[in-house]
């Protein structure tokens, strides 16, 4: 049976948390631009759409994915930040990369979460090809970069 697929980013705008007086890092990597800059735009879209000012969305861009580590960690370390939305697209190669890089990734960003008391939101779109990034980042199924800011939107609503 085939997997039906959702596009997640069909939410419902006045059901997600404002943003007012929110301060967001958003940092995004390079490779893959094409769909690192669509999901980047996308969650600045509906930051502002949800109440977030743009003075208070700061945007720091690095080489690839692995690089979100680093990146996610000093806007964290810097405590300027109620959340960090980290963005990345990796893609299947040929070699066993694409699984060092999303290991590392998620491992990283996890550690992030448990030992700093920023959230940091995951953004890694990891595909078997350039059309399903396509897809996730704009096309047929949404805007993971969306869903990305409605994440942080509820995790910095939250009174921990
Ligand atoms: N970075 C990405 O963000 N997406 C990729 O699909 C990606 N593929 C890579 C494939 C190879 C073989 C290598 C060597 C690097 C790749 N990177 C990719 C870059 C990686 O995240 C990082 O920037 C470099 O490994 C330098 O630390």
């Amino acid at each position: 049976m085939a997997t039906e697929l959702h596009n997640l980013s069909d939410y419902d705008a006045t059901k997600a948390p404002s943003g007012k007086g929110k301060k967001i890092g958003i940092v995004y990597a390079e490779w893959n631009s094409e769909i690192t800059y669509a999901l980047r735009d996308g969650a600045i879209e509906t930051l502002l759409a949800n109440g977030v000012e743009k003075e208070d969305i700061a945007l720091a861009s690095v080489p690839g994915s692995f690089e979100l580590i680093y990146g996610a960690s000093q806007m964290v370390k810097s405590n300027k930040y109620d959340s960090v939305i980290a963005i990345g697209c990796v893609i299947r190669g040929d070699t066993p990369h694409f699984d060092y890089i999303c290991e590392g990734v998620t491992q990283g960003l996890s550690q992030l979460n448990i030992l700093y008391n920023t959230p940091v939101i995951f953004g890694l779109i990891t595909t078997n090809n350039l059309l399903q990034a396509q897809e996730r980042s704009g096309g047929r199924l949404g805007n993971k970069g969306d869903e990305c800011a409605v994440t942080a939107l509820h995790m910095m609503a939250q009174d921990w």
